[in-house]
């Protein structure tokens, strides 16, 4: 199926930028399709992912000029051990490498790094660059920017679970006292709002694990475009479509 960009109606603020009304609080991404725009090139595919390191930061870009909250992007997950290691051992390195460059922008865009997942089993120089990231830009307001990594939806509930029922065990909680509210607390995603939009590229329509809880009332856009080619126009593109959905809930 070829992609085609559908006609955006052109309302422009003085900036230059397309105006949105109602934009997402929480946009959520699954970045995939880094593979498949290196092997259409004849490249191996660490190029791919290499080229969407840039991608990363020129979506946080449109993020934080949109005033979007909180940006949640799907970077490594619990399943992503099982590729060669060559290619997981690239991957580690990403983290540190985006960092070096581009930490004085975060800085100066006032934006703020965190993760959810599994920190403590990844390599140490890979949570060495983020821990200090972490460090340095707790103090911002402006966009949160929440890297998923080692992350798994199953795995977080089963956590959430382990933690909630040692709490219980020693009296700290009332099992009468659980309700969703008080589950929401255990996930790696505690203190944070669900997700409002989330985005998947490379025509892919699967959930692939990732934030099972949270995205039970989430709208979804899926588009065929590789991670490497989702350019702001691509993401305003989906920021356009969630601006006309009408979100109920479960009410009427
Ligand atoms: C590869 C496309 C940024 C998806 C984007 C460890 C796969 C590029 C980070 C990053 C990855 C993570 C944490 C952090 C700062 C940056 C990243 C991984 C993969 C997996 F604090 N891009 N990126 N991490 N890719």
């Amino acid at each position: 199926m070829s992609f085609k960009l559908p006609f955006i109606k052109s309302k422009k603020k003085p900036e230059g930028d397309t105006e949105i009304i109602n934009v997402p609080r929480h946009v959520a991404i699954i970045m995939d399709g880094n593979g498949r725009w290196a092997k259409k090139r004849g490249l191996p595919r660490i190029a791919g992912h290499k080229e969407g390191v840039d991608v990363v930061q020129q979506t946080v870009r449109t993020a934080s000029n949109y005033n979007i909250k909180i940006l949640t992007l799907f970077a490594f997950s619990t399943e992503n051990w099982k590729r060669p290691k060559p290619e997981v051992q690239f991957l580690m390195k990403l983290p540190k490498q985006f960092l070096n460059t581009y930490l004085p922008e975060l800085m100066e865009k006032n934006v703020r790094v965190e993760t959810i997942g599994r920190f403590d089993t990844l390599p140490s120089q890979t949570k060495e660059a983020i821990q200090d990231a972490k460090e340095k830009t707790k103090n911002n307001d402006g966009l949160l920017l929440n890297f998923a990594i080692n992350y798994g939806g199953r795995d977080e509930i089963i956590q959430a679970v382990k933690k909630m029922t040692k709490e219980i065990e020693n009296n700290q909680l009332n099992i009468e006292e659980l309700d969703e509210n008080e589950f929401s607390n255990y996930l790696y995603t505690k203190n944070l709002e669900d997700p409002d939009l989330l985005i998947r590229t490379s025509g892919e329509r699967r959930l692939s694990n990732f934030l099972l809880w949270q995205l039970a009332y989430t709208e979804f856009w899926f588009t065929d475009v590789l991670w490497p080619d989702f350019r702001e126009e691509v993401f305003i593109q989906a920021l356009k479509d969630y601006e006309n959905r009408k979100r109920r809930y479960g009410g009427i």
